[in-house]
């Protein structure tokens, strides 16, 4: 990595860090790339790489990470630049907290060309890849978590495994050359919020695999582990305030800083192929069975969040923290989580429910963490499954009520709606279905009743046995006819009220 200019963060600036700064407390020249990571983004820097920073700290074992971007942006004019080094600031409210994190001991931008990126994945140093590429970068249904075969990246790369550009197309690769060269096994491990990610990843990589013949497949049965993981922390993309704030407070320039909260979760399925890094001396938690921990997390946390984003848009509010300061929104958003959400979920080891969703309500209340609702709110169609239509369909199978999640629902739909050039292009969304819908509602307008239907017939986000349930049906064009009214939020109001 190149030198950083002075005044900038990188190695020759450690020693010279005001004492506040905490720096890493172990050598980094000893550390040895172990761990590889795609998708070096905020939240990773803000969670992988502080337990690993952590477990550094308590016990070394030397696990260097290699980060690696397949998409936009570059990280060498960042990270690369200040050899790895980066700021993580945790802020609640008015309290700011700064270290730097050292664990990431080299980048690799791979965008134009999956060989760097391969040559690091199939190297016999990495035993562990770890991965935040976000929930469509999988490729695969959200309805069904089967790889989507008509997604053009995957069209490509089982023509061209030499030059794939999709997670699972690059990973497919990389574990082909690891059967041709050395042989040694490695785990891969998913960060994302979807649904069993471990379960979707080892599906997507073993259809490609298939592609490539029994050999491959046989060696990834032996050799290769998919353990799911629930991961947790709010970590916004960081903005220029964030890079202005380290510089006016610490008196240092840091392209890289990273803004979270204080609460930080990490439960790891306990199956590893090989070496693992043992991130439970860093206070991680493995566990046979993630699944109560993950319904925990995206059904609660993310769906409140998923739901402020929406009627926080539609509201008027541009973060997290203003739309849950509006009381309507706030106590929709209560009372959604502990009447219908709360009793989906099993039984969590450690965890009391009703204590869960308050304290998840106050994370949301920190005003120090500006998480814009528009960067919640993008691509839900590949969120909304798991946050809110699994919760909606295990209490229709219970017969149970389902108002609240359905007006969510409807939010998500109104926001790409109210995207359209029909309803006069509000606000500029992103997600792989916001022309689908577009053109819906270019085509129906402001009738609620077949805008549903039109959307509901969508089968790669509604499977057909939920989009055929009259109920859910019926109450999501309810939320719509109030979501697409001049007053969203007084509705939402009244959806709540009683
Ligand atoms: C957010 C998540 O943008 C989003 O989808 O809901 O990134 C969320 O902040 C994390 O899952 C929190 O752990």
């Amino acid at each position: 990595m190149s030198a950083s200019p002075p005044g900038s963060l990188g190695p020759a600036l450690l020693g010279r860090l005001p004492s506040e700064v905490r720096k890493p407390a172990y050598d980094r020249a000893a550390l040895k790339p172990g761990i590889a990571h795609i998708g070096v983004g905020a939240f990773h820097r803000c969670h992988q790489a502080e337990y690993t920073d952590d477990l550094l700290a308590n016990r070394f074992d030397r696990w260097g990470l290699v980060g690696i971007n397949i998409r936009p942006p570059l990280l060498a004019e960042t990270l690369g630049r200040q050899d790895g080094l980066y700021t993580r600031l945790i802020r609640q409210n008015d309290e700011v907290e700064a270290r730097i994190i050292g664990s990431i001991v080299r980048v690799v931008d791979s965008q134009d060309s999956a060989a760097p990126a391969l040559d690091v994945l199939a190297s016999p140093d990495i035993e562990m890849v770890t991965m935040t590429v976000t929930e469509k970068g999988y490729c695969h249904i959200p309805s069904s978590g089967a790889l989507d075969l008509d997604h053009p990246d995957i069209a490509h790369d089982l023509a061209n495994p030499e030059t794939s550009r999709s997670v699972p197309g690059i990973l497919a690769r990389a574990l082909e050359l690891r059967m041709a060269s050395h042989g040694r096994p490695v785990t891969l491990l998913s960060c994302d919020n979807i649904p069993a990610n471990g379960i979707i990843l080892g599906n997507v990589v073993r259809t490609f695999a298939e592609r490539r013949g029994r050999k491959l497949v046989e060696w990834i049965e032996g050799n290769v582990a998919f353990p799911s993981a629930m991961v947790d922390r709010i970590a916004p993309a960081t903005t220029e305030a964030d890079i202005d704030t380290v510089e006016q407070r610490y008196g240092y320039r840091d392209s890289a800083v990273v803004v979270g909260e204080h609460f930080r979760q990490w439960v790891i399925e306990n199956r590893f192929a090989g070496r693992a890094p043992r991130w439970d001396f860093a206070g991680a938690i493995f566990v046979d069975d993630v699944t109560p921990f993950e319904h925990l997390k995206m059904r609660v946390l993310n769906g409140a969040q998923t739901t402020l984003s929406y009627l926080g848009v539609l509201g008027g509010f541009q973060h997290t923290s203003d739309a849950i300061g509006d009381p309507l929104l706030a106590n929709f958003v209560r009372r959604m989580l502990t009447e219908e959400t709360l009793p989906t979920l099993m039984p969590v080891p450690g965890i009391a429910p009703a204590a869960y969703v308050e304290q998840s309500l106050s994370r949301l209340a920190n005003t120090a963490i500006r998480h814009r609702n528009h960067q919640i709110a993008t691509d839900g169609s590949q969120k909304i499954v798991q946050r809110l239509l699994n919760p909606i369909r295990d209490r229709l199978a219970k017969d149970e009520s389902i108002g609240l999640l359905s007006v969510s629902v409807a939010g998500w739909m109104a926001y790409l709606i109210k995207a359209s050039r029909r309803f006069g292009r509000a606000w500029q969304v992103s997600d792989p279905f916001a022309e689908k819908i577009a053109a819906i509602a270019d085509r129906i307008g402001s009738d609620s009743n077949a805008l549903v239907d039109s959307i509901l017939a969508i089968d790669a986000i509604f499977n057909p046995a939920l989009a055929a349930n009259a109920t859910f049906r019926a109450q999501v064009i309810t939320g719509l006819d109030g979501l697409l009214s001049d007053d969203p939020t007084s509705f939402v109001g009244r959806a709540s009220a009683g």
